[in-house]
């Protein structure tokens, strides 16, 4: 009877746990809002690209067999405090060596990286090797903050600075991630992100968590990624290189929208930001030369 009913609190004790577990896990991902952190999340955010997905596939893969290797050494080693104590197992065997055993610990090892290596090595490929691309977007780091340009888009560049906390409390953005001016793509369409840095400056890292993108960005060097955005929404990320004493402030904030919002946003972009290659105004330079 008393052991029934310690087996009773045990498995309502169980029970309990799990419903917290589930209740702690369901209410995190309700709270997280897509495309940013959210407070005291442990897990990876959402994805939002084809690259996402696999890594967060790999991931939790790779968890699943890390606990089977460390619940088994777990299980081993208790086994050797239990049965080969002093007291239990006062005459030791003086075996030193057993080959079938050697063989199982050193192939058994192999073949499971083995079998990790070929996801891995797919992934990669699929990081590495650029599809052709939609459109291409150049974002540079400086000192501390990002700008973008649309080279086959208008030729022009402008400037994204992190919003000051009442800003983004006014504009209903997020503490720290969100910005003036945000990267616009369409969604769906492959989008390469040709990544530098100010040529006098220092290295940054251009990094968005819900695509699974993180690339340096390095003075005097071109780096590219690409991603494909699978939904409309704002995504954000950080500079993911210690670059200085702005660096936790130059976040990057992405719009993705539809075809017809970003043509829109693209005639509207072309007259508020400069070309890049323009003259100047011959206005500007009459003036200039014509002292009054
Ligand atoms: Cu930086």
């Amino acid at each position: 009877m008393q052991v029934l009913s310690r087996l009773q609190v045990l498995s309502r004790l169980i029970g309990i746990a799990t419903a917290l577990a589930v209740v702690v896990m369901s209410g995190g991902a309700a709270q997280a809002a897509f495309g940013q952190p959210s407070p005291w999340q442990i897990g990876l955010q959402d994805s939002a690209s084809p690259v996402m997905d696999d890594i967060v596939w790999f991931h939790t893969g790779l968890v699943y067999i890390i606990t089977a290797i460390s619940l088994f050494v777990l299980v081993l080693l208790a086994l050797v405090v239990v049965r080969f104590n002093r007291q239990a197992s006062p005459n030791p065997t003086r075996t030193t060596h057993n080959t079938m055993i050697e063989v199982l610990w050193t192939v058994l090892p192999v073949l499971i990286l083995g079998m990790i290596a070929i996801p891995s090595f797919k992934l990669l490929f699929l990081q590495q090797s650029i599809p052709p691309a939609d459109i291409t977007v150049k974002a540079s780091g400086l000192q501390w903050y990002w700008s973008y340009a649309y080279p086959d888009n208008g030729k022009f560049e402008f400037e994204s600075r992190m919003l000051a906390d009442a800003d983004a409390a006014k504009a209903g953005e997020p503490r720290l991630l969100g910005v003036d001016n945000e990267m616009v793509v369409p969604v769906n369409k492959v989008v390469r992100v040709i990544v530098t840095a100010d040529a006098a400056g220092v290295i940054h890292s251009f990094a968005v968590p819900s695509f699974g993108i993180k690339i340096d960005a390095v003075p005097g060097r071109l780096n590219e990624t690409w991603f494909k955005a699978t939904r409309e929404g704002k995504y954000y990320g950080q500079c993911s290189e210690l670059c200085g004493k702005d660096h936790a402030f130059m976040p990057i904030a992405v719009r993705v929208v539809s075809d017809q919002e970003f043509a829109a946003w693209l005639e509207e972009a072309k007259k508020k930001f400069a070309r890049y290659d323009a003259p100047p105004p011959p206005n500007a330079v009459a003036a200039l030369a014509r002292p009054e």
